[in-house]
This record gives C-alpha cells, sequence and structure tokens, in this order.
C-alpha cells in the first residue's frame, strides 16, 4: 500500500469511526465550517507526509511544446476536489456525475442533486445528510442580500454591457465587506486564514443568485427582484429570482446545471484563475471576480452562448427542419470561415464530456421532441466526423456548453447573453471550495518561470 494510500485509509477509518460515534449520539451534526475545522488538520498532515517521502521526485520532463502550447498536461497544480480523466470525464471526490445524482440529497419530490450538496462533498469528502443540506440551503438564504451600493452599481450598467462584465463588476465589489482582507489588515496568523475565507466564500455564494437575478431583470425588463424565501433551496431561490420558479422542471433543471458546472478538476482557465489569483492573498471576491473574466471568454464558458447563437444562425440559414447534408455544409462552412464549432472539442477531454449526457438524459426525459434538442441530437451525429475529416482537433466530441443553450431556451430562457453567468454562479462552489483548501494548506503564492525564444534556443543550442 503506498503512503497515499496508507494514509487516506487510516483517515477513513477514523473518519468512519467520527461517524459511528456521531451517530451513536443524539448530538446535533457539524455544520460545514465545524467539519471542515474537524478535517483541516489531518490533511495538513497528509500534505506533509507525502512531501517528505515524494517531495524531490520528478513527474516526468517538460517539453518546449508544452511551453508553447498551453501547459497542456502539465503536472503544476494540487487540487483534491475533482480530477478530470480524459476518458471518463469528471469525478466529484471520486464520484461521477451519475453517483452524485444517486447519492446526494435532493429536493423533495426532486430527482436531481442538490448543488448545496455537491459543495459540502467538494470541500469535505463526504456527503451530507438531507437535514445537513438543509442548514446550507438556510445558511446561503440568510447571507444573501447584497450592500445597497453594488445593487446601484448594477442598475447604474447601461443594459449593453455584456452580463458577464457586470457580474464579475458586481462580484468585485463585494470585497467591500470581505471578512479575509479585514482579518488581514488586522494581523490574522497564517494558519488561521482559511475561517475567514469560508466566511467570504459562503457569502459569495450567497450573494450570487440576488447579482445574477438583478442583472436578468434589469437587462431583459423583468421587472423587480422578489424576496429570497429562507425555506427553499438554492436552485429555487436563483430560479425565482430570475421568474421561473412556477416551472418545477426547470428548477430541477436548474439543480442539475448548478451541480454538473461546479468544478471541472484545477487547471481550466477559471478554477486555476481563481487559484492564482486566491495565492496572492487577494480575498475571494477579487479572486472571484478574476475567474469570471476568464470564464467570460468564448473558449471558455461563453461557449454555451456562442453555441446558442451559432445554432440559431444555422436555423436562420438552413431552416428548423434541414437535411443532414444541409448541417453538414453549414458545419463545413463554420470551419472554412476560420471558426471553431463551439461546444465541440476539449483541452483534456477525449470523449463525450458526461456532463453532455447528464444533460441529453435530462432532454431526453422533459423535452424529448423540442425541435431544438432535435437538432442537437443531429449535429451529435455529424460534427464528430467532420472534425476528424478537417484533422486538426484532438477531440471532436461535444463538451458541457454544448448542450446547456437548448434546455434552458425550452423553458422560455432565450436570453443567450445570460447563459454564462449560470455557469459563473455554479462555478463559485468549485473555486471558492479550493480558495479554503489553498488557504487551509497554506498554499504559497504562484511563481511559475517563464522563458523567451532566445533563451529556449540558447538553451538547447548548446546542448547540441
Ligand atoms: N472546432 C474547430 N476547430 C477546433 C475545435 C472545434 N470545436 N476544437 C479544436 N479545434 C482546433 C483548434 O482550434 C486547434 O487549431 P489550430 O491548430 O489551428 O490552433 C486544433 O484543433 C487543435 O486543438 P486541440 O488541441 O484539439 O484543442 P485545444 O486544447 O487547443 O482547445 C478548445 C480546446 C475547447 C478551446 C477547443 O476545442 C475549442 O475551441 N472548442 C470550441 C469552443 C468550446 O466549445 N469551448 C468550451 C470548452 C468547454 F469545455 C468549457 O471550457 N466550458
Amino acid at each position: 500500500m503506498s503512503l497515499r494510500t496508507a494514509i487516506r485509509h487510516s483517515r477513513s477509518l477514523s473518519l468512519s469511526a467520527f461517524g459511528a460515534r456521531f451517530a451513536s449520539s443524539a448530538a446535533k451534526l457539524p455544520t460545514l465550517k465545524e467539519r471542515l475545522a474537524q478535517l483541516i488538520p489531518a490533511e495538513i498532515e497528509n500534505v506533509k507526509a507525502i512531501r517528505a517521502e515524494h517531495g524531490k521526485k520528478a513527474f516526468g520532463q517538460v517539453t518546449v511544446d508544452q511551453v508553447y502550447g498551453g501547459m497542456r498536461g502539465l503536472p503544476a497544480l494540487l487540487w483534491d476536489g475533482s480530477v478530470l480523466d480524459a476518458e471518463e470525464g469528471i469525478r466529484f471526490r471520486g464520484k461521477t456525475i451519475p453517483d452524485c445524482q444517486q447519492l446526494l440529497p435532493k429536493a423533495i419530490g426532486g430527482s436531481e442533486p442538490l448543488p448545496e450538496a455537491l459543495f459540502w462533498l467538494l470541500l469535505t469528502g463526504e456527503v451530507p445528510t438531507q437535514e445537513q443540506v438543509q442548514e446550507l440551503s438556510k445558511d446561503w438564504a440568510a447571507r444573501a442580500a447584497i450592500p445597497e451600493f453594488v445593487e446601484e452599481l448594477i442598475d447604474r450598467c447601461p443594459g449593453t454591457l455584456h452580463p458577464m462584465s457586470q457580474f464579475s463588476l458586481a462580484v468585485t465589489a463585494l470585497n467591500h465587506d470581505s471578512a479575509f482582507a479585514k482579518a488581514y489588515a488586522e494581523g490574522i496568523s497564517k494558519k488561521d486564514y482559511w475561517g475567514p475565507t469560508f466566511d467570504d466564500s459562503m457569502d459569495l455564494i450567497a450573494k450570487l443568485p440576488n447579482i445574477a437575478g438583478r442583472i436578468y431583470r434589469n437587462v431583459y425588463g423583468r421587472g423587480k427582484l422578489p424576496a429570497i424565501e429562507s425555506t427553499k433551496d438554492y436552485s429555487w431561490n436563483l430560479a425565482n429570482l430570475l421568474g421561473f420558479a412556477d416551472n418545477e422542471a426547470f428548477v430541477e433543471l436548474l439543480r442539475l446545471y448548478l451541480t454538473i458546472h461546479s468544478d471541472h478538476e484545477g487547471g481550466n482557465v477559471s478554477a486555476h484563475t481563481g487559484k492564482l489569483v486566491g495565492s496572492a492573498l487577494s480575498d475571494p471576491f477579487l479572486a472571484y471576480g478574476a475567474a469570471l473574466n476568464g470564464l467570460a471568454g468564448p473558449l471558455h464558458g461563453l461557449a454555451n452562448q456562442e453555441v446558442l447563437v451559432w445554432l440559431r444562425k444555422m436555423q436562420g440559414k438552413i431552416g428548423v427542419n434541414a437535411s443532414d447534408d444541409d448541417v453538414k455544409e453549414y458545419v463545413w462552412s463554420t470551419l472554412k470561415s476560420g471558426q471553431v464549432v463551439p461546444g465541440y472539442g476539449h483541452a483534456v477531454l477525449r470523449k463525450t464530456d458526461p456532463r453532455y449526457t447528464a444533460q441529453r438524459d435530462f432532454a431526453l426525459k422533459h423535452l424529448p421532441s423540442d425541435p431544438l434538442f432535435r437538432l442537437v441530437g443531429q449535429i451529435y451525429n455529424i460534427v464528430p466526423g467532420i472534425l476528424l475529416d478537417a484533422g486538426k482537433a484532438k477531440n471532436p466530441w461535444p463538451n458541457v456548453d454544448a448542450h446547456s443553450g437548448v434546455l434552458l431556451t425550452y423553458y422560455g430562457l432565450d436570453q443567450m447573453q445570460f447563459y454564462t453567468v449560470l455557469f459563473g454562479v455554479s462555478r463559485a462552489l468549485g473555486v471558492t471550495a479550493q480558495l479554503i483548501w489553498d488557504r487551509a494548506l497554506g498554499a504559497p503564492l504562484e511563481r511559475p518561470k517563464s522563458y523567451s525564444s532566445t533563451a529556449i534556443k540558447h538553451m538547447f543550442e548548446s546542448q547540441k
């Protein structure tokens, strides 16, 4: 048994012993913060032990192509919350999306996992009880109000400012009340950093529905925001703020959506940006504001908007019930004009994204004969072959963004420019979970080395 496995094994034994002790007493279950406080000391020891035994060992070589090629595959980051396998897709703390759908607590009468439970899982590696999830929903509802000046800031944005820019502005401005920034200014000890980072993260997540809802209603003229309901879950409240809570299927979609978009290991642009900026001890609001700006790029989160724009253009050009040949011609015309097919390809994945599959399963259950869903399915049968023929993309299969827009559109949320904001609400779960653990483990300032092309040439000329 490897050292790491041995440590994990003994830890999981002691955790289950804790669980058993816990179950036998009638005491109240720990809150998320209390549970984390119990877990952190053992993980600090775990990391110390790994570094003591393996710290000087090498992962392998770094090639010049990796330096020029966006650092693909470079092992350079630590994050326990989720791991992405190129063939299988994402696992959150070892659990696949279907596992999460099965194991995580759901709303009463619902069948999709609650994102509250996913956040708990990401942070602790444990599946929370229904009661713990309800407490978390309540806690987030209690923290949901946003400062008046942030409301005004959003209200003063022109309707032509992209919702993602408004979202990032508002999130950044929340740093006005950062517990971490205040504690740091007052001289908090390094070992205590994670506490106010946790508090800020909880505030940040809790306030996102009010921010997103306000942006949506302002930009699309949907009237005043309703109040947060403290007895409802996070997704219901978000749906209500957007004006869609009457439709239970939409609320279920949001629960699934917020769960599956939350985290995709540490190296994607938004997750890594949050970690990088956080490594300068910028508080969670500043770090997540930066992450949102990365998510707003068309090769990352904005791809969900791009997919719908592309589908609508396609329908405009070749009609709603187009033949396979017409679709093929349209896809080729996209490629020949030097553009990417949005929603296809991935920097790590080499198979269909399980987040795509989860959304397809949802569509098969709730909207099997929707024309736009049929088009998405038709494209799925056509695009991979074309991308393979074109011979450039390493992964011809669809990613998460190929499917989300069609579901939202079906329920009437057809303002494509808003789609990445929903992605952003979800991604906060993963990025903040990572920030909390980074502060708990004392992660240092990130500072990789950059080289000039001249230096690279000289380095290898001298080795000839
Ligand atoms: N359509 C056309 N060309 C594509 C392509 C696609 N969907 N995917 C990759 N390629 C091209 C790519 O542009 C590159 O061309 P050049 O050599 O001319 O630069 C070539 O194939 C090799 O790229 P790769 O190694 O397969 O992919 P990368 O790791 O460089 O890039 C993506 C990954 C996601 C940026 C890329 O597949 C892409 O642009 N896809 C479309 C945009 C998209 O759907 N993004 C969302 C990704 C999503 F999961 C997320 O982050 N939310």
